[in-house]
């Protein structure tokens, strides 16, 4: 029988999860281990036993629901992605992922499929940078990208770790027991929205990628000398955020030299200390995101940034200490499950391009361990980590379609 997306009932799901927010509406708010993530993951598990499938977490909150195969104990086919959302997010990045993998299942069983490989859906905690300052820790674990010491080692901007969080969210046991090994999965699909706007500006319904950018993220602290704002004159300040403010456009300049639209920098996090109106700045925080397709020309960008940072303390008399939280490699998708994706549309007579992703995925993660691809879909005006984000049904649901087909061929 052919594969029917029951896209209404997708898109109520997608609404209904981005219901769980602690931003009014159409924000999605959902940081991991939070009250509003852990109602969300109840709800998603939810949908997953109602399809029948097996759910198992592990220590690191990862979620996993498997559809069981004819051979049940050959590697599974995983496909999946996040459902944390950074604040003020939008409410399809990550989620059309998770919902549209779990519909793709749903679609595979209605239509009478019993695939030979076991197909599982992975729900990855916390894809999203935005607790303890690190993107993707669930799959890094998973992948070895992080080793146990990091429930120690991760921490909150209040000093809580990694491990208090996950143990008060119900995730005790051992960070070291959750390590998939290579040829745990004989594939791994993530459907995602494109973040960008390319497949909406050239009226392509998919995008098959072929290699996920390179992200690094430094935090580089500022320290200088505070006081009064009326009383210390310009000629004896020594201002943490003039320089911080000097690094910040450094990142930019950094960026943009390589003169190649790949490379991107940005100071997403900027905490002013003491933060009153009155008073010199003596320390501020910045969170610096820098990525490249190629990671050695990202390094070169880094090493431009650090030098700035060493100038400005010796002109401004600051000291400025840069902690390198992630610099990880960027990946190649797998191209046997490139051209399955590929088969997969043209069955369906849907056009795709193949294309990299800038933005980060767990996919980045989930390729140290298994064959790898992802399958993009527009998303308007290529908006994302915005309320404003929007997938159409219609492109959902293409997606999905061709997911599904996907996952039935790698499945056998
Ligand atoms: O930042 C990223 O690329 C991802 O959306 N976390
Ligand atoms: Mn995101
Ligand atoms: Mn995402």
């Amino acid at each position: 029988m052919n594969i029917i997306v029951d896209t209404a009932r997708l898109v109520e799901e997608l609404d209904r999860l981005a219901g769980y927010s602690d931003a009014p509406a159409p924000a999605v708010t959902r940081v991991v281990f939070s009250e509003t993530d852990r109602r969300a993951r109840e709800y998603v598990k939810g949908l997953c036993a109602a399809a029948g499938l097996a759910v198992r977490e592990d220590a690191a909150g990862n979620t996993f629901a498997r559809w069981a195969g004819r051979e049940p104990s050959l590697p599974a086919v995983a496909t999946g992605s996040h459902i944390d959302a950074i604040p003020h997010a939008g409410r399809y990045d990550g989620t059309v992922g998770v919902l549209g993998g779990l519909e793709a299942i749903r679609a595979l069983q209605r239509a009478g499929r019993e695939p030979r490989r076991s197909i599982e859906l992975a729900i990855f905690s916390a894809e999203e940078p935005t607790r303890f300052g690190i993107g993707c820790f669930g799959s890094r674990l998973l992948a070895g990208a992080l080793d146990a010491s990091a429930g120690e080692r991760l921490r909150d901007k209040e000093g809580r770790t990694l491990d208090q969080w996950r143990t008060a969210a119900g995730f005790a046991g051992d960070l070291a027991s959750m390590r998939l090994p290579v040829g745990h999965y004989a594939a791994f699909v993530e459907l995602h929205i494109e973040q960008g706007p390319l497949l909406e500006r050239a009226g392509i319904p998919l995008g098959v990628v072929t290699a996920i950018a390179a992200p690094a993220t430094w935090r580089i602290t500022v320290e200088g000398e505070g006081g009064h704002a009326g009383a210390l004159l310009m000629r004896d300040r020594r201002d943490a955020f003039c320089a911080a403010a000097e690094i910040a456009l450094a990142v930019e300049r950094a960026a943009l030299g390589t003169g190649v639209a790949d490379t991107v920098g940005t100071v997403g996090v900027c905490d002013v200390f003491p933060g009153a109106v009155n008073s010199v700045p003596s320390r501020v925080r910045l969170e610096v995101d820098v990525r490249d397709i190629d990671g050695a020309r990202r390094d070169g960008v880094l090493a431009r940034i650090r030098q700035a940072c060493d100038e400005t303390a010796a002109r401004r008399g600051v000291t400025v200490k840069a902690e390198v939280i992630n610099a990880d490699a960027p990946a190649e998708c797998d191209p046997l499950v490139v051209e399955a994706l590929a088969r997969a549309a043209a069955v369906h007579q849907l056009p795709f391009e193949k294309m990299v992703s800038r933005a980060y995925h767990d996919s980045l993660f989930l390729a140290r361990i298994a064959p790898t691809a992802m399958l993009f879909i527009p998303c308007r005006g290529g908006v994302s980590h915005r309320p404003d984000e929007f997938a159409a049904p219609e492109a959902i649901a293409s997606g999905v379609l061709v997911l599904a087909e996907a996952l039935a061929e790698l499945a056998g």
